[in-house]
């Protein structure tokens, strides 16, 4: 194979690759950590965590906090580097009630990452985040009670 139709195909693998994991909601990003109590009225806020080694276009991805009585959408933009993190906040009005469950679609409307369900109303600086960064063997375990580090690495 001679090496510009070798790089080209390599090219394609990636670019296609991509896209097909993203298409069956496997893309490499993760609901990392999220604040439903936060300290001093403030807002509630989600970060999510790229475990992988490309950026993500986050364009038409969607956070949707459940809190019942409300739930709370939050539509995304712009995107996200290789262990890249990032925060997005809700409403001033959403006021947890202290059980969350936050879920994370992608573009195609696909569950990407769900949490469990999570009660705090401690209305502290204490968040429910991954430990270490981007930990998901789909058990409750994957989420500790921590210290916030909105936007930054997860650390106990
Ligand atoms: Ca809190
Ligand atoms: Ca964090």
């Amino acid at each position: 194979m001679n090496q510009k139709l070798g790089i080209g195909i390599k090219a394609l693998l990636a670019f296609s690759g991509l896209l097909a994991i993203c298409g069956l909601g496997m893309c490499n990003v993760v609901i990392n950590e999220f604040e439903l109590s936060p300290p001093d009225n403030g807002t509630v806020w989600v970060e999510i965590y790229n475990t992988g080694d490309g950026a993500v276009d986050l364009t038409g991805w969607k956070i949707n906090i459940v809190d019942k009585p409300w739930e709370g959408p939050i539509s995304l933009k712009g995107s996200i580097e290789p262990k890249g993190f990032l925060a997005f906040d809700g409403l001033k009005s959403w006021v947890a009630t202290g059980n969350g469950t936050v879920f994370l679609y992608d573009a195609s409307g696909v569950e990407v990452d769900k949490t469990p369900q999570k009660s705090d109303d401690s209305q502290s600086d204490f968040t429910y985040g991954r430990l270490p960064d981007g930990k998901k063997t789909g058990t409750n375990a994957d989420f500790a009670f921590m210290m916030a580090s909105k936007g930054r690495s997860n650390v106990r």
